[in-house]
């Protein structure tokens, strides 16, 4: 009895936490220097990915988006919570999401849903200086470098998967990459890119 309870359990071990992969992926500029607020991401081959969508909050404070660089997964609600005493009002261009939520404060009622995958730029239209981006992406496998240009993707099925990154100042977009996981292990990866000019977000004095 005991053994035909294993056989039939065995199938289902792949889908335990235990057995997905991690894949550390160093981002680094021409010159070797640790890149930070790159957006990284792992699209499974063939597709499509999962839909794991999380909430997500671009907040203003101090006349300042937090945080700078977001990312999400195609389809997910953002909130944009105002927490300066003033109104802000907050805009985009950008072909991905085009939306704007015009002079208001506290919490909008309604999230913005960014349903299309890409680069969409937030800015302000009281205060020009204030500027973020939210990158979004096709798969829940993604994350975002941190000072030392290290980015985690945790959780990863075995398969075969094509590694993108993405960043706010990069001269062109990076060449992504085929990784092929076996579902148990640490991997790693890693990208150079090229950076042209960042550009201003700071309040005139
Ligand atoms: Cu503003």
């Amino acid at each position: 009895m005991k053994s035909a309870l294993l056989f039939l359990a065995l199938p289902c071990l792949a889908s335990l936490p235990g057995f997905s992969a991690t894949l550390e992926v160093t981002i680094k500029d021409a010159k070797g220097a640790a890149v930070e607020d790159a957006v990284v991401w792992a699209m499974p081959k063939p597709g499509p990915a999962p839909v794991r969508r999380q909430g997500a909050a671009v907040g203003q404070k101090d006349k300042t988006f937090i945080p700078f660089v977001t990312v999400v997964q195609t389809g997910t609600a953002v909130q944009f919570p105002n927490r300066d005493p003033i109104r802000h009002h907050v805009y985009s261009f950008s072909p991905p999401k085009v939306f704007e939520i015009k002079l208001y404060a506290g919490t909008p009622v309604a999230p913005i849903v960014f349903d299309k995958p890409g680069e969409v730029v937030l800015g302000c239209n009281i205060h020009d200086h204030m500027l973020a981006y939210i990158y979004v992406v096709d798969t829940p496998y993604f994350a975002k470098t941190g000072k030392e240009g290290g980015a985690r993707l945790e959780s990863l099925p075995a398969g075969d998967y094509e590694l993108l990154m993405w960043h706010f100042a990069q001269a062109a977009p990076a060449a992504s990459q085929a990784v092929r996981l076996r579902g148990e292990e640490s991997a790693s990866a890693g990208f150079a890119v090229t950076l042209g000019p960042f550009p201003l977000r700071t309040a005139p004095k």
